[in-house]
């Protein structure tokens, strides 16, 4: 863009008067934000209509990425970046005595997304715009975030995430673009015309009001669209309300409205005990129909054929959330636009594609059928008849093998089971990392491999290098730059040729520098939050993702307890100096989750305060760990937890991250850290713990005891009982869930088995790190092969192998 900081000046005044009447010396700094952000909305509005019409025109393919979480962050920073203005907007900013970095922080993170799928839907939005692929966001828009996290006496408590409470400047709501929702109600078959065909009454109605986000490509015209449904009352039912309350029933009238809100007010915490609630399964029909029938309204007035529509249209989904989307097109096709069932079954499959996201079975998706039955009765028709024809041809290929079709059936039990609904309905089934997927292949979905060995394929996720990088950490951005020039801004792959310098003193110097640097301003806003003094020349060892047992935030914590108690014993252990960084939320009603957050932060509290140990280790729990602190944070890491029980993690994009800022994986061989590892080479990495083929294995045949270990190994033995015996100044009652967990219930993630192994990594770091040449050098490694995590990598690679879309260049 072609903007002189003058012209920002002249539109910024502007703006702030045409929206607040204020000028700059009066307007408070969200005032300032708001009108600012308005501005650099305004500025690409042009490229926002272009691209939709050279779309048009082009009459290339168009990509969905059906998700219900779409976990955004800030897009101030973000959006100067990728429209080339930052520099020209900083400066302007500055001569009005105004700060950047001030007003971002008065932008609200749009939080609506729990963790690693709602994160990777956003890179993704990124990678597609940046690479001029026609790639839209489908999802909801949430009226409240995921909760926010505070700590009160070292216990999480939730508070909702009143998001939208001063406006959303990003966002345009399109009234005329309203779609309506049908739940409920009868459907009778009846012939018309020698066709059978259903009738629906009695439903009820849900207007579905779309608000669009501009999605900004990185200096390349392209402007994709992230486009969220909002749920209203339909107008007729305002009618029917104002009746109500005509008729002095004013509370069933408020009852009525809020009953249908409800159904994008908020996002579900990702849950341990996927329980199966019909508010969700509103939420995933409700936008599922509602971007179907949008898509298809503009695919119609393209006159291009029905039957042709998978040529010009591709609807990924993101899990098993939006998998209705299979009988939903299925309905409109059949029903709406009169095609036979094998018809619409062609383009249906030839459309929808699907990712997994997760290997544990019992972490899929299912639905009881009496739930969708009278929610959804068309759509469970459908359902009916694709299972049916289904498990018809499953008998015909293998005959009497029961419990083959029992495996695969998409009804069974009572239920409906998503992930099958998506295998059959489309045309490809991926995993998120290579482990993942032969995961998925030989075990978890191995029948279906048999049916459909071409569904399936690998696509290693990705992030996009432009926020966790460019944007997250400047000065390593110039320096890189400096470097290598910037062609690895649109062309990530050419990190490599840092490779060379891996071993210059004078560019080791300034890679330490640098993350010194960062060190220390985080020290200091670590230091005014939470009155806790941190060492900039100590080792930060990072743990920060969602807290789940599988993640093995309690591995850590071993370590930690366990090096407390040497420093006890000998305050002068020659050590290197470590602040041990955690964050993470946990679901509101996962209480060992939430127990281990108690105990970080009872075991933190007691070392940070013990004068004996000279300083030598401290443990930080940040809190509300959400996108804009993940910013924060990575790029001052010097290690990168990544130790969750092998097989466990389908693959981690939070390792990604942390690699692209320099810092060292201490990993257990699961997910996407086999990728890095195969990346940086054995030298570069410290690996450790079961492998995924011993973990299975333990799980298959039995013979792992916890107990043993505890009674065998010492060290586990007195952690273990520090925890419950009080020796933490807490009542032994309030880890009892803990206990549970590792003894009386085996501890199910290996925690003791591996406890040995992960406590020798760590020792192995503190050698590693004493030699800071190798240490620096082991760092730009890391940098150097970050690049095929970016997700512009994985996006070529779904836009080619799976989507088969390519690039429409914006003029
Ligand atoms: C389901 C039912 C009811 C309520 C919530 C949910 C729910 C919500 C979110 C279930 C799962 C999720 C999110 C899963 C997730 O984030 N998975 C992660 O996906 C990343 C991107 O592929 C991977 O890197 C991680 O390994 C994987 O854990």
């Amino acid at each position: 863009m072609n903007l002189n900081s003058e012209t920002i000046k002249k539109d910024f005044r502007r703006k702030l008067i045409h929206m607040f009447s204020e000028d700059i010396e009066g307007a408070s700094t969200l005032h300032k934000y708001l009108a600012f952000g308005s501005l650099i909305k305004e500025y690409c509005a042009e490229n926002w209509l272009k691209t939709n019409k050279q779309y048009r025109q082009s009459g290339k393919k168009q990509v969905y990425y059906f998700s219900m979480e779409f976990l955004i962050g800030k897009l101030l920073r973000s959006n100067l970046l990728n429209l080339g203005i930052e520099k020209e907007c900083e400066e302007a900013l500055k001569e009005l005595g105004i700060s950047l970095s001030e007003l971002e922080e008065a932008e609200m993170d749009a939080g609506l997304g729990n963790g690693g799928l709602g994160r990777l839907a956003a890179c993704f939005l990124d990678s597609m715009a940046s690479l001029g692929i026609p790639g839209h966001g489908c999802g909801i828009r949430y009226k409240y975030g995921l909760f926010e996290q505070k700590i009160v006496d070292g216990y999480q408590v939730e508070i909702p995430d009143n998001w939208l409470r001063e406006g959303n400047i990003w966002e345009t709501r399109k009234d005329d673009k309203a779609i309506v929702v049908k739940f409920g109600g009868r459907v009778t078959p009846i012939f018309e015309e020698g066709k059978l065909n259903f009738k629906h009454e009695d439903y009820d109605q849900v207007l579905a009001v779309p608000y669009d986000t501009p999605i900004i490509g990185h200096n390349n015209k392209t402007v994709n669209t992230l486009r969220l449904w909002s749920a209203e009352t339909v107008e007729s039912d305002k009618e029917l309300d104002f009746s109500f309350f005509k008729h002095g029933n004013y509370s069933k009238a408020v009852e009525y409205k809020s009953s249908v809100e409800s159904i994008s007010q908020v996002l579900y915490p990702d849950d341990s005990q996927l329980e199966g609630k019909i508010l969700r399964l509103k939420q995933q029909y409700f936008f599922v129909s509602a971007g179907i029938q949008s898509i298809l309204r503009s695919y119609m007035k393209t006159r291009n054929p029905i039957n042709d529509l998978y040529k010009y249209v591709a609807i990924h989904i993101n899990d098993t959330h939006p998998s209705l989307a299979v009988p939903e097109l299925m309905r409109i096709l059949i029903d709406e636009k009169g095609l036979e069932w094998d018809e619409a079954w062609n383009i249906t499959t030839k459309t929808i594609s699907y990712t997994n996201h997760t290997i544990m079975a019992e972490a899929l998706e299912k639905w009881p059928i009496s739930i969708l039955k009278n929610l959804l009765p068309r759509i469970f028709m459908i359902i009916e008849e694709i299972n049916r024809r289904f498990t018809d041809k499953l008998f015909a290929k293998y005959p009497n093998n029961w419990a083959k079709v029992n495996n695969m059936a998409i009804i069974n039990n009572g239920k409906i089971r998503m992930a099958n609904l998506a295998i059959v309905g489309g045309h490809s089934i991926n995993g998120v990392a290579k482990l993942h997927t032969e995961i998925l292949k030989r075990r978890e979905l191995s029948d279906f491999y048999e049916l459909y060995p071409e569904k399936f394929n690998n696509k290693t996720n990705g992030i996009t290098h432009r926020r966790w990088l460019l944007q997250a950490n400047p000065e390593l951005a110039k320096l890189i730059t400096k470097t290598i020039g910037d062609k690895w801004i649109t062309q990530p792959k050419s990190f490599i040729d840092l490779l060379k310098y891996a071993k210059y003193s004078s560019f080791q110097d300034k890679i330490y520098e640098i993350k010194r640097d960062n060190k220390v301003k985080f020290a200091e806003q670590v230091k005014n939050k939470y009155g806790i003094v941190i060492d900039p020349d100590s080792i930060y060892d990072v743990q920060v993702k969602r807290l789940h047992a599988y993640k093995r935030q309690i591995l850590n914590l071993f370590n930690i307890v366990h090096l407390y108690d040497q420093l006890k014993q000998n305050p002068n252990l020659d050590i290197t100096p470590r602040t041990f960084i955690f964050a993470a939320k946990a679901s509101p009603s996962y209480y060992l989750a939430k127990e281990i957050i108690k105990l970080i932060n009872t075991v933190g509290n007691k070392i940070n305060n013990d004068r004996r140990i000279n300083d030598k280790i401290k443990v930080i729990f940040l809190e509300n760990y959400r996108v804009s602190l993940a910013e924060k944070i990575i790029p001052c890491a010097d290690i990168s937890e990544q130790i969750s029980t092998a097989s466990k993690e389908a693959s981690g994009t939070g390792n990604m991250k942390f690699m692209m800022n320099g810092a060292v994986t201490i990993a257990t061989l699961d997910g996407a850290n086999i990728e890095i590892r195969d990346a940086v080479g054995d030298e570069n990495i410290v690996t450790f713990g079961m492998t995924a083929k011993e973990v299975m294995n333990y799980e298959k045949n039995g013979g792992y005891s916890s107990r043993e270990l505890y009674d065998k190994d010492s060290r586990l033995h007195t952690i273990v009982n520090q925890i419950v015996n009080g020796h933490f100044g807490v009542p032994s009652a309030e880890f009892k869930n803990i206990y549970n967990h590792l003894i009386e219930r085996n501890d199910e993630y290996f925690i003791f088995k591996d406890f040995d192994s992960y406590i020798k990594a760590q020792e192995k770091i503190d050698k590693l790190y004493r030699n800071k040449t190798k240490w620096e050098e082991m760092c730009i490694t890391n940098i150097a092969h970050s690049g095929i995590f970016s997700s512009d990598n994985t996006i070529s690679q779904y836009a080619s192998g799976i989507w088969n879309a390519r690039r429409v260049n914006i003029k």
